[in-house]
């Protein structure tokens, strides 16, 4: 990806996840801003081309069009409250989370928060978490028991670029991999 198209995707994430103040706009609560309102807005060169290009190339498929081409959002990954209204699957019995080893003490004793995000953020594959665990430090993977916590009941999202999603992990369903 060329470093137009990266630096215009971190400030939508800047600006459609986290501080939509930043450029005095507010989303609405599913999290979504009006791209001309965007456009306007934007301190930085923005155009409906260049969007569009970030939204298609976006290595994690990060934003969100709405069907009637007028609306961004970010499809998960928020701090700032929005409903996206992710509705509840059942996941696959194993999930994954990449954190890094300076975290696993606090881990082990209170499980995964959300910390700044609305949700704990989990991954299908080892890869990807060992990617998301970098971001952090040396890397450390987990393990999550997500059959047991489906079984009790815990709601469990998969958001539009697969993310896996939940409000909390007890201890009881974490796994060092060793
Ligand atoms: C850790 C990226 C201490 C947690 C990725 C993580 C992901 C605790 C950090 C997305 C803890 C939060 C999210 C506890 C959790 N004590 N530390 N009790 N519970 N933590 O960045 O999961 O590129 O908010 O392990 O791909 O790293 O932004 O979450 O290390 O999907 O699109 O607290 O961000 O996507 O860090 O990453 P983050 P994350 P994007």
């Amino acid at each position: 990806m060329n470093s137009k198209i990266v630096k215009t995707s971190k400030f939508l994430s800047l600006i459609l996840r986290h501080k939509p103040e930043t450029i005095a706009a507010k989303l609405d609560s599913e999290g979504w801003l009006s791209i001309d309102e965007l456009i306007a807005k934007s301190k930085t060169p923005l155009t409906r081309e260049l969007i569009e290009e970030v939204v298609v190339t976006n290595d994690k498929k990060r934003f969100t069009i709405s069907e009637d081409g007028n609306f961004i959002r970010a499809s998960q990954g928020h701090s700032i409250n929005v409903d996206l209204q992710f509705k509840a699957i059942e996941p696959p019995s194993i999930l994954y989370h990449g954190t890094a080893t300076r975290f696993l003490a606090s881990i082990l004793k209170e499980g995964l928060t959300p910390q700044n995000r609305q949700h704990v953020h989990l991954s299908a594959t080892k890869t990807t978490a060992v990617a998301v665990g970098k971001r952090h430090g040396k890397p450390v993977i987990l393990t999550i028991d997500a059959a047991s916590l489906f079984k009790g009941g815990q709601e469990i999202y998969l958001s539009e670029n697969s993310v896996w999603l939940t409000n909390a992990v007890p201890v009881s369903a974490i796994k060092v991999e060793s």
